[in-house]
């Protein structure tokens, strides 16, 4: 998709710090870490946003949470607990239009809600 910055991570003309990449999806670190350890699990291919989804994708979505786990295990997060947060839409803060779990960990992570 053309200028959506995801997308291009995805074809390589943005640099990323990967930590995993196959047919599908691309695992990288989030250049303005929240956390100890802060990475971005996306698919390859172009969707907005949660939204966008369709049912055809929802295969792929699932498949992601197994993306999802093997990241928190190579990441060393798994057994001390972590967080997978998509935003969607404008009040959620989502920055990029280009469907993104955050996987957060390394630390005790806050309330959410309050
Ligand atoms: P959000 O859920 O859309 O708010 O999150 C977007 C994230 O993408 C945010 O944490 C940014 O720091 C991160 N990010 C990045 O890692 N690399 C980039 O080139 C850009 C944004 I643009």
């Amino acid at each position: 998709m053309d200028n959506c910055l995801f997308c291009k991570i995805v074809e390589g003309s943005i640099p990323s710090n990967k930590v995993f990449e196959d047919d599908s999806f691309l695992v990288f670190h989030d250049i303005e870490p929240a956390a100890p350890t802060h990475v971005l699990i996306i698919p390859k291919k172009h969707i907005a946003s949660m939204n966008d989804v369709q049912s055809e994708d929802f295969a792929m979505i699932g498949e992601l949470h197994r993306v999802a786990q093997d990241v928190a295990i190579k990441l060393g997060v798994a057994s001390t607990g972590y967080r997978l947060i998509n935003n969607c839409g404008p009040d959620s803060g989502q920055a990029v239009a280009h469907i993104h779990y955050h996987l957060l960990g390394g630390t005790k992570l806050g309330a959410l809600v309050q």
